[in-house]
C-alpha cells in the first residue's frame, strides 16, 4: 500500500510558519517595521487643551465630596489626554493635575521615586514640607518634590487652594521604577524649619562653600522658585530681546542644569502683537498659563487659552504662540531624559503656517 504525501504549496507552509510564530511568541519585524520605524515620531499623545474653568469647578466639588484619606491619597484630577487610551496621563512621559486642598487640610506625608513639582496658581497659606523643610508656596511659585523626598502639603488659611502637579511618572512607570512610602508613625513630617533651602541655596548665582549640593541627590538642592524672581529675570531678559517670546529655564543652583534630573522647568514670557517662530522638539510639554491670553498653534491646531488653561505638546509638533496681551507660560518637558540619552533634537522654522484648524475644549460654551 502506498500514501500519496503531498508536497505543501509554499502559501501553506507560510500559514503554518505564522502560526508558528504566533504559537511561540515571536513577531517577525517585517510586519511591525511599519508603525515602529518612522522617519520621524508619530506619537499617540495629541494636541490638547483643558479649561482652567472647568478644572477648578471639577476640583472644588473634589473638594466637596470627596475626604482625603490616609494612606497617601490626595485629591489630584489628572490631565488625561485622549490620544493614550484612558491612561491617567498628559502626555507619554509627563503627569499634569490639579490639586486641591480646602481650608485646614492636610494631605498626608509619603515620598515615591517619581519627581515632582507644584506650580501654584493662586493662593497662599499653603506649604509643602519636603524632607523636613516647610516650602511656602504662592502663586507663581515653584516648589520641587524630588524623587525619594518625603512630603506633604498643609493649608493654614481659610480659603481652598488649588495647583498644578507635574510628575515623571509615566516615564517612572514605563521604566518599572516606581516606589512610594507612606510616612510613619505620623500624618506628617516633623517641620526643622520653614524655607530653609531658599536661605542657603536661594538663587543669587553665589552658593554656599562646604554645603552638600547633592542633599537632594541629582535634583536642585534649592527646593524653591519664587515668583518675584522668575518675574524680574523674566522683566531683565525682556529688556535684553525684543521677543516676540523670552524663556528661563530654572536650573540647579551649582552645575545649571535641570532642577530635576528627570523634568525641565520652563517659564516664557509672550509679548502680544507677533507671533513666535514655528519650533518643533523631541518630548512632550505640558503648558500651564500663569497670566495672560492668547493661542499657540499646535501642528496647524489652534488652540485659544487664557490664565489657568492647561495644554499639551507632544513630541516633534511644531508649536507657535501668540499673545493678545503679554503672557507668562509654565511649562514642564521630559527634555532632560532625551538629554541625557543624546536623543534631543530641535528645529526653529523661518515661515510661519497660515492654515490652522480652531480647537474646541470640552465644556466650552
Ligand atoms: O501631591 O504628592 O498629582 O504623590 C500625583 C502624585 C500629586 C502629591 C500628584 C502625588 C502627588
Ligand atoms: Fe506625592
Amino acid at each position: 500500500m502506498t500514501t500519496e504525501i503531498s508536497t505543501p504549496t509554499l502559501e501553506e507552509r507560510l500559514d503554518r510558519f505564522y502560526a508558528e510564530l504566533e504559537g511561540n511568541d515571536l513577531v517577525p519585524l517585517w510586519q511591525v517595521s511599519g508603525q515602529l520605524m518612522r522617519s520621524a515620531p508619530v506619537p499617540s499623545t495629541i494636541p490638547y487643551l483643558w479649561r482652567w474653568s472647568t478644572l477648578r469647578r471639577l476640583a472644588e466639588m473634589a473638594g466637596e465630596l470627596i475626604t482625603i484619606e490616609r494612606g497617601g491619597d490626595r485629591r489630584v484630577l489628572s490631565l488625561a489626554n485622549p490620544g493614550l487610551q484612558g491612561a491617567p496621563f498628559a502626555s507619554s512621559t509627563l503627569w499634569g493635575a490639579v490639586q486641591y486642598l480646602g481650608p485646614r487640610e492636610s494631605a498626608p506625608g509619603h515620598r515615591h521615586t517619581p519627581a515632582a513639582i507644584r506650580f501654584v496658581m493662586e493662593g497662599e497659606g499653603v506649604w509643602t514640607t519636603v524632607n523636613g523643610d516647610a516650602c511656602d508656596m504662592r502663586a507663581g511659585d515653584l516648589v520641587l518634590t524630588p524623587s525619594w523626598c518625603w512630603h506633604d502639603h498643609n493649608n493654614a488659611s481659610d480659603q481652598p487652594m488649588i495647583w498644578f502637579d507635574g510628575l515623571d511618572l509615566p516615564t517612572v512607570n514605563a521604566l518599572d521604577a516606581v516606589f512610594f512610602q507612606p510616612y510613619e508613625p505620623d500624618e506628617l513630617q516633623p517641620v526643622l524649619g520653614h524655607g530653609i533651602s531658599e536661605r542657603i541655596w536661594g538663587g543669587r548665582a553665589l552658593v554656599p562653600a562646604g554645603m552638600d549640593p547633592t542633599v537632594n541627590g541629582h535634583a536642585s538642592p534649592l527646593l524653591v522658585y519664587r515668583w518675584a524672581d522668575t518675574d524680574a529675570a523674566l522683566d531683565a531678559l525682556l529688556a535684553e530681546r525684543p521677543g516676540p517670546l523670552v524663556t528661563i529655564s530654572y536650573t540647579h543652583p551649582v552645575n545649571g542644569g535641570p532642577a530635576l534630573p528627570t523634568m525641565a522647568c520652563e517659564m516664557h514670557r509672550l509679548v502680544p502683537g507677533r507671533r513666535s517662530r514655528p519650533y518643533r522638539k523631541v518630548g512632550s510639554s505640558v503648558y500651564v498659563v500663569f497670566r495672560g491670553a492668547g493661542s499657540s498653534i499646535i501642528d496647524g491646531q489652534r488652540f485659544d487659552w487664557s490664565q489657568g488653561d492647561m495644554f499639551v505638546v507632544p513630541s516633534w509638533s511644531t508649536l507657535e504662540h501668540e499673545a493678545i496681551e503679554r503672557s507668562d507660560l509654565f511649562a514642564i518637558s521630559d527634555r532632560p531624559i532625551l538629554e541625557a540619552l543624546h536623543l534631543f533634537r530641535d528645529e526653529l522654522f523661518d515661515q510661519a503656517q497660515v492654515v490652522h484648524r480652531v480647537f474646541s475644549a470640552k465644556g466650552d460654551a
